[in-house]
């Protein structure tokens, strides 16, 4: 996709509103243009994206021909390019999905982590503070950040207690972000978003991973089954197994295109805060500096938790995206119950076929420091700012694996 230097891009007539969203390329970043381009018809969209030897556009090659919405060049651990940005798009929102966003490499990658995740929240505060103080910000936060937690489910009050450097660099991105509210009055927040997945997650991630690898699974029975004679059952076969760590964790999922409604509804709270709809009658659904002012100075902007409430293990997640594909399966620990013997097996007609494995356990995948368990508690949200997630795990699962299958069918 045609990607622009900032200085380049084509801004609406003076007072149109400009949306600046960084990591366009990434899940959440692809879902919140998707998002304002139905939802805020007036907005002119510029999405930020680094350069790459070889792009990875896959998430956006569906915005190609889109007139609102621009592709720029832009890196968050480069300060000029936030400043350029600042300068010449002058945009009155800007959602920061740009990150170091994958756990297990922040132990490898803890410095580049906290550059981007921490130094460069920094910058972008510190810009938007000297070139344009009325633009809205959002920073992604994490359920990472209560890492070991203390109390079940998670609100707005679980003090920090992060297990990674990713979870360190968060939370002290959101420490930033307070400060710089409280000190400048700059409309800026951080949700506290639980796991959320989808189509468009990366193939690291384990949901995305058991999804793709349930499908290439599916197809490997499936040429073996059609190989067999007619009539003629066997289980000389097997399959490659999908290999996971930690598969006791358990964490809170939901679908990634209902938290970008929940980011867009906390970047404009005095709208849709029901305890506040004055302001929004007052301003017609439409904030000024002024209101903007006096909302944050009077401290109600609020960070929020954003989450399914329900958790599930990595372990029910393997047997329902088995399930939608059509697979039964059975977890199996050995006689002296050693979790890393622990195997997932293939199950025809109700009964196991233990050489056809479908999941084993490498501790490769096992992290330094394991978040055991998160689950939300997103009442808050739910109450002052009428958030409605639509998907629950079930069909969340269904929605992943059906996506998958149908890449495959088009290859
Ligand atoms: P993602 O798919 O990994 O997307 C991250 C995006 O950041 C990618 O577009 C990536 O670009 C970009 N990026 C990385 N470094 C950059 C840099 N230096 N300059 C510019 N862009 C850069 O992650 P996601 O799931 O959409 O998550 C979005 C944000 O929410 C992240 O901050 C993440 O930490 C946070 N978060 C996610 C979840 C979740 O469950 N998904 C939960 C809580 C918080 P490339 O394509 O070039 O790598
Ligand atoms: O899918 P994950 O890599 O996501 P994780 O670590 O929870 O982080 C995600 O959610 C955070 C919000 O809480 C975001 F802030 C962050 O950006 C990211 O989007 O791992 C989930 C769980 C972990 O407990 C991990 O140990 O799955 C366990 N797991 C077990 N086997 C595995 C694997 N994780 C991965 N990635 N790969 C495995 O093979």
């Amino acid at each position: 996709m045609k990607i622009k230097n900032i200085q380049d891009i084509t801004l609406p007539p003076s007072g149109g509103m400009v949306i600046f969203v960084s990591g366009v390329t990434g899940q959440d970043g692809s879902h919140m243009v998707d998002y304002l381009l139905k939802n805020v018809p007036e907005a002119t969209i510029i999405g930020g994206a680094r350069r790459l030897s070889v792009d990875n556009h896959d998430n956006i090659v569906h915005l190609e021909h889109e007139p609102r919405f621009q592709l720029v060049n832009f890196d968050l651990t480069d300060s000029h390019s936030i400043y350029k940005l600042m300068e010449y798009a002058k945009p009155d929102y800007f959602i920061n999905f740009a990150a170091q966003s994958f756990v297990a490499s922040s132990w490898d990658f803890a410095r580049q982590t906290w550059q981007t995740n921490s130094t460069s929240i920094l910058d972008c505060l510190e810009a938007i503070k000297r070139l344009k103080p009325s633009c809205r910000f959002y920073n992604a936060g994490s359920s990472e950040e209560f890492g070991n937690v203390i109390v079940t489910p998670q609100n707005e009050t679980h003090p920090p207690r992060p297990r990674s450097p990713y979870g360190a660099s968060k939370a002290a991105a959101r420490t930033l972000i307070k400060v710089y509210r409280e000190s400048y009055g700059i409309y800026a927040v951080q949700g506290w978003l639980f796991n959320h997945e989808g189509p468009r997650r990366g193939k690291e991630f384990v949901t995305r991973k058991i999804t793709t690898n349930v499908v290439r699974i599916k197809n490997e029975i499936d040429a073996a089954l059609n190989s067999l004679p007619d009539g003629v059952a066997s289980f000389d076969w097997k399959v490659t197994p999908i290999e996971l760590g930690n598969i006791d964790a358990c964490r809170d999922w939901s679908d990634a295109e209902d938290m970008v409604d929940a980011v867009w509804r906390m970047l404009n709270q005095e709208v849709y805060n029901s305890s506040h709809l004055g302001y929004a009658t007052l301003t017609g659904g439409r904030f000024t500096p002024e209101w903007t002012k006096l909302y944050v100075g009077q401290g109600m902007v609020k960070d929020y938790v954003c989450s399914s409430d329900v958790n599930h293990s990595i372990r029910d997640f393997v047997t329902e995206a088995f399930k939608v594909a059509g697979i039964e399966g059975r977890w199996f620990i050995n006689m002296k119950n050693e979790p890393l013997s622990e195997r997932f097996v293939y199950v025809d007609g109700g009964i196991p076929v233990p050489d056809v494995v479908l999941v084993r356990i490498n501790p490769q995948f096992y992290r330094p420091a394991e978040v055991e368990t998160l689950r939300g508690d997103s009442s808050a949200i739910r109450k002052e700012l009428g958030w409605n997630p639509k998907t629950n795990f079930n069909e969340l699962v269904k929605k992943m694996v059906t996506s998958d299958l149908s890449q495959v069918k088009k290859v």
